[in-house]
């Protein structure tokens, strides 16, 4: 092969939500090096170590490029004719017979990610009309979307913290100096909160760790898992009785704020230290901080987000932000204006509940998907109904939904299962066909997904970086295959033709806010995105959440009747809770979930899967900093390296999640030599967010005890 010169290709990074712009070099369509690109006006250079491991996917041997069938329990590589025709003809026949909700489907983390998959995933999904969608948002965002769509009317209508106009920041249940943050794209985020600081702010993190983002705060409070809504419920009472409320410029916006006011002040907190590890006059004092602060912002992410009230507290979240005069106000909580505005475009629903039951324990749907915990009970229960065959898009649901042991046993037990995954991971190895989609460098990338979660309006897109082997399929690629064939087997007298995402991004970007029919001559087209591949800046963020408001009284509704309700699981509840020890989990800077531990320059260096603990609940259980201990739950049990940490709030440990890779079959070299432990192999699938099916992963009741004592039972 001739060799080619370098050159440099300039692409947004998608291994998280802060979306960095990368400065890849590519010689011989091989990467050469992975920089920070400094010419993006959103990132500027701003880079992770998790960033260089594209490299490593792209090189990763064991990363799958043909699709596999499994025979007599050996993988063999078939042609992509072979492939889509046995996905179709099995998914077809097992419908045909058992009915449309016989197959199951859970769609994971990286769809948000990869636009074709967002593309064109879901007209595959909807001819398959099955009941039994299950994904990673309910072991993650639901709340936020739930609460958005019944105080916003649409589950997109996400606000996020304006970091870079505030004064005044709580962060409760998010450590963004290791996630690079979540429902707020924000790369540096460390950059930003240094810069708040630097302009007098405070930043003030409640979590039952000292985070790193703790550490670099002003003020960090240690919180007992899950109350944070008794925080909340205390924080909240004091603005409204002490009359520190001040709506502001949305008075006339509001509907039902008065019930919303009798709803919380009805609640009777009792000993608020008690409950939340937190006194009440310091829940009260922060309270006042933050109504006296010229711009605030509170914000809460996983640890309230994956919480037995994560919907409650969600809720909380944004009433605090409105009695405070603090959302849709510059500094406060905003609304981003995406170039593809899928919320004015109405290219997704406004969301809903309870629109269709689970068959088993008849839990409502949610956004339209089922809980990820309900997916082993649907396998395994008999009946009429009972999912036979799952599609498993981008995930990873043993390593990453509770009770991850009893799925292993029901994917186990399935007549058929398809991934679309490029790796034979703890999941896809019970498939009987994976169908290996493009690594993400080798197809191009609009970000359709986080740039409406962003800090500053920006868009870019970006063309793949690497030509990916002859006869390979990109994500949109294979859903469309699979849905030609699909429509064949229905008898649709005509198929869709092959019209690539980026061409429905430009139309898109055209009906967008700042496109060809609403802002000419500077009007933005995927040739203009195309000509500046560093992005481009579309402006600060800007108050417009009450004329973008979807309700049908076109105002917030501060008193959702649902959520008003699900009060009362929170007193009937509080009469039951106990004081155990209880288990949270924790993201590392050089990680992502469940899937990058088999580049070796992230897993390289110290054992990150240990059990953070505090040394006095160390030494009350008699064991030691370095000792393997067993930890046990209602569920399951996992023998780990425990590690002394101060940083730990006493009665709480913490064991981070997407490790476990000792399973037998998964190929995946590098991870296997740094297996660890599931964490999700604890997590308990009964533990839910009652109102909307949100999985509590954080806060799991454990038991700790020496491996000696465990041998001698
Ligand atoms: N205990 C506990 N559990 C958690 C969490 C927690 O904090 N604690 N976090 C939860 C959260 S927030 C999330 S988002 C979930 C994530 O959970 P999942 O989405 O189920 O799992 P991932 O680990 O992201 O695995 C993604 C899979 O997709 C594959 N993949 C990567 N890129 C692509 C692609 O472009 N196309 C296709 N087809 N496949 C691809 C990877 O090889 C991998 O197998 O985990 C959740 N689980
Ligand atoms: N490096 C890295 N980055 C990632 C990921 C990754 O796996 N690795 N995953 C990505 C994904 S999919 C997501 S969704 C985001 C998530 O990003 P974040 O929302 O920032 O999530 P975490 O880093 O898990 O931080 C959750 C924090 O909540 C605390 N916590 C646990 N339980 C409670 C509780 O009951 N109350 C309170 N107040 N706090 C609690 C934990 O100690 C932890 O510090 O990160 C993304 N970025
Ligand atoms: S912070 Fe996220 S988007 Fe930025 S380089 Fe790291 S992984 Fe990529
Ligand atoms: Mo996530």
């Amino acid at each position: 092969m001739a060799h080619q010169e370098k050159c440099t290709h300039y692409r947004a990074c998608t291994l998280c939500e802060a979306i960095c712009g990368l400065a890849i070099e590519v010689a011989d369509n091989r990467v050469i090096s992975i920089k920070g690109d400094p010419d993006d006006p959103f990132s500027k250079g701003h880079i992770c170590p998790k960033a260089l491991a594209l490299k490593d996917i792209q090189e990763d041997p064991d990363r799958l490029k043909k699709p596999v069938k499994k025979v007599n329990g050996a993988w063999v590589e078939i042609c992509w004719d072979e492939a889509f025709d046995l996905a179709a003809d099995r998914l077809w026949d097992i419908q045909q017979t058992h009915g449309p909700d016989a197959i199951g489907v859970y769609l994971g983390n990286p769809n948000v990610h990869n636009y074709g998959a967002l593309t064109h995933g879901p007209v595959f999904l909807r001819l398959l009309k099955s009941k039994n969608r299950f994904s990673a948002t309910s072991v993650d965002q639901l709340p936020h979307q739930y609460i958005s769509y019944v105080m916003y009317g649409h589950q997109f209508l996400i606000p996020v913290p304006d970091i870079d106009h505030t004064d005044h920041m709580i962060i409760m249940g998010a450590n963004p100096l290791a996630s690079n943050g979540s429902i707020m794209t924000v790369p540096d985020v460390k950059g930003r909160l240094d810069r708040l600081k630097a302009r007098g702010g405070q930043v003030i993190v409640i979590d039952p760790r000292r985070s790193e983002t703790a550490k670099k705060a002003t003020a960090h409070h240690f919180i007992t898992p899950g109350r944070d809504v008794i925080f909340l419920l205390a924080f909240l009472q004091h603005l409204l009785r002490e009359k520190l409320c001040n709506p502001a410029h949305l008075t006339d916006h509001l509907e039902n704020f008065d019930t919303a006011r009798a709803a919380v002040e009805g609640v009777v907190l009792g000993d608020v230290k008690q409950q939340t590890g937190i006194a009440l006059e310091d829940i009260q004092r922060m309270a006042e901080d933050f109504a006296a602060a010229e711009r605030a912002v509170f914000y809460g992410r996983m640890g309230v987000s994956t919480n037995p009230y994560g919907a409650l507290c969600q809720w909380l979240i944004q009433l605090i932000n409105i009695a405070t005069g603090n959302l849709d106000r510059v500094g406060g909580m905003m609304i981003p204006l995406p170039a593809v505005d899928l919320v004015g475009f109405q290219l997704v629903g406004r969301g809903g509940r309870d629109r269709w039951q689970s068959r088993v324990s008849k839990r409502p749907e949610v956004c339209g998907e089922l809980s990820a915990s309900l997916m082993a009970e649907e396998i395994l229960t008999p009946g009429a109904g009972q999912i036979r065959a799952m599609l498993l898009g981008a995930g990873n649901p043993i390593l990453s939904t509770p009770n991850g042991a009893q799925l292993d046993e029901a994917f186990a037990g399935l007549d058929f299962m398809v991934a679309l995954d490029f790796y034979i991971t703890e999941s896809s190895r019970h498939a009987d066909l994976i169908l290996p989609p493009t690594a993400p460098l080798e197809h191009d990338h609009y970000d359709v997904s986080f740039l409406g979660l962003a800090v500053s309006n920006v868009t870019r897109f970006n063309d793949k970086v690497i030509d990916a082997a002859p006869d390979s399929y990109d994500e949109w690629e294979i859903y469309h295959e699979l849905t030609r064939r699909y429509l064949r087997k229905m008898g649709a007298p005509t198929l869709p033709k092959k019209r690539a995402p980026h061409r429905l991004i430009d139309m898109a970007l055209s009906n967008g806010p700042y496109g060809r029919r609403r802002a000419r001559p500077e009007a933005l087209s995927l040739r203009k995105l195309k000509a500046h591949p560093h992005g481009l800046y579309l402006g600060d963020l800007k108050p417009l959440l009450t004329r973008r408001l979807k309700t049908k009284s076109g105002k917030i509704d501060c008193a959702p009747a649902a959520v008003v309700a699900d009060l009362k699981r929170l007193q009937a509840d509080r009469a039951q809770w106990q004081d155990s020890l209880v288990l949270i989990g924790r993201r590392h800077i050089r990680s992502n979930n469940s899937w990058l531990h088999n580049s070796p320059r992230l897993v390289k260096g110290k054992n990150r899967c240990t059990l953070l603990i505090h040394p006095d609940d160390l030494e009350k259980h008699q064991m030691q900093d370095g000792q393997v201990v067993c930890v046990s739950s209602r569920v399951g049990q996992v023998t780990v390296t425990a590690e002394a940490s101060a940083d730990m709030m006493p009665g709480v440990v913490s064991l981070p999640h997407g490790w476990g890779h000792d399973r037998s079959g998964v190929k995946l070299e590098v991870a296997r030599a740094h297996a660890g432990v599931s964490v999700n192999d604890l997590t308990d699938e009964t533990r839910l967010d009652e109102l909307i099916g949100t999985v509590a992963l954080n806060g799991v009741p454990v038991e700790l005890s020496s491996l000696e004592s465990v041998e001698e039972k």
